[in-house]
């Protein structure tokens, strides 16, 4: 598997520690052999932000509506979710659909597994250092096929271990979709683990997710379902709400969200009263992702 950027740090190489920590070693990790360009942006996007959150602050205040609606109920209640045995049905346009087993995608991606240290931003911010590889890898693992244009993903849906599913908040299962070229973006991870630990439930295990340059629905949990299709699929935020979500959702501080401005962002863990900071385009990451969005007007994708 060809990969864009080289990380010799691995989870279990590296003390939590050492790792997240120790900038200067990250750093030196991230500027090992094969260092691309992505890599070295990546590297100077990182350099230029604020300390990672604490594993506290990243496992305590999170959104999983499937277990409540309250920034602490996944903590609360995400435990009873069983992900073991895990399976994801990779189906649609692809060569080999099928159903993978959670270790057999593991034992295919455990050599290319990666640790990103990326910015989730929303009306609040943190950063996290996750492990996990990027989707692109899973995609030709299942061979995307010449006319698959989206991908979409779903959640588990088990009303039995997830109590939020029980009232009608959203059209569940949680639905979410990327354009092809956003999903094979090196940028666009699923993440399997943070802070050298494997995923807590809360922040979405076994398998999650991570779109860093944009708004953190867009970052689904506890993936089941996979499908390449050729029309842009369906999204749980913007079926709920499709004024104020749209299919894109990149960050952009231009756009505001119908009821708040998204031009500035509070950092979580910082206080309660913690000063705004400036959103950035893309969330930082302009370099890397604004070409898959040339000639298109974000005021109206959005
Ligand atoms: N299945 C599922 N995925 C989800 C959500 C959800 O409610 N259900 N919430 C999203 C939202 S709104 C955000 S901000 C991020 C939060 O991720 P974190 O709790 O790990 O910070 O998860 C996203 N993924
Ligand atoms: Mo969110």
């Amino acid at each position: 598997m060809a990969h864009r950027w080289h990380n010799d740090l691995t989870p279990q190489d590296v003390t939590p520690e050492a790792l997240f920590w120790n900038r200067r070693r990250l750093l030196a990790g991230l500027g090992g052999a094969g260092l691309g360009a992505i890599g070295a942006s990546m590297a100077a996007a990182q350099e230029g932000e604020l300390e990672v959150n604490s594993f506290e602050d990243v496992t305590s205040y999170c959104n999983f509506y499937e277990f409540g609606t309250g920034k602490g109920d996944p903590a609360a209640y995400a435990g009873q979710m069983h992900t073991s045995p895990w399976e994801v049905e990779i189906t649609g346009l692809v060569d080999r659909p099928g159903t993978y087993g959670f270790d057999q995608i593991l034992s295919e991606m455990t050599l290319e597994e990666r640790i990103y240290r990326f910015r989730c931003v929303e009306a609040w911010s943190m950063v996290v250092p996750w492990q996990g590889f990027e989707l692109a890898d899973l995609l030709s693992l299942a061979g995307v096929q010449e006319g698959a244009k989206y991908v979409a993903f779903e959640t588990l849906l088990r009303p039995e271990e997830m109590p939020g599913t029980r009232y009608p908040v959203l059209d569940w299962p949680y639905r979410e979709g990327l354009r092809l070229d956003e999903a094979m973006n090196p940028l666009t991870i699923l993440a399997t683990g943070i802070f050298g630990k494997p995923l807590p439930n809360q922040n979405g295990a076994p398998l999650r997710l991570v779109v860093p340059w944009k708004y953190g629905f867009k970052s689904i949990k506890s993936i089941v379902k996979i499908t390449l299709t050729d029309q842009e699929p369906p999204t749980s935020w913007n079926m709920a709400n499709g004024r104020e979500y749209g299919f894109y959702s990149n960050v952009n501080p231009a756009v505001d969200h119908p009821r708040w401005s998204q031009a500035t962002e509070r950092r979580i863990g910082g206080g309660l009263f913690a000063s705004r900071q400036p959103t950035l385009m893309f969330n930082g990451y302009e370099a890397e992702v604004a070409s898959l969005y040339e000639g298109m007007d974000l005021a109206k994708f959005y």
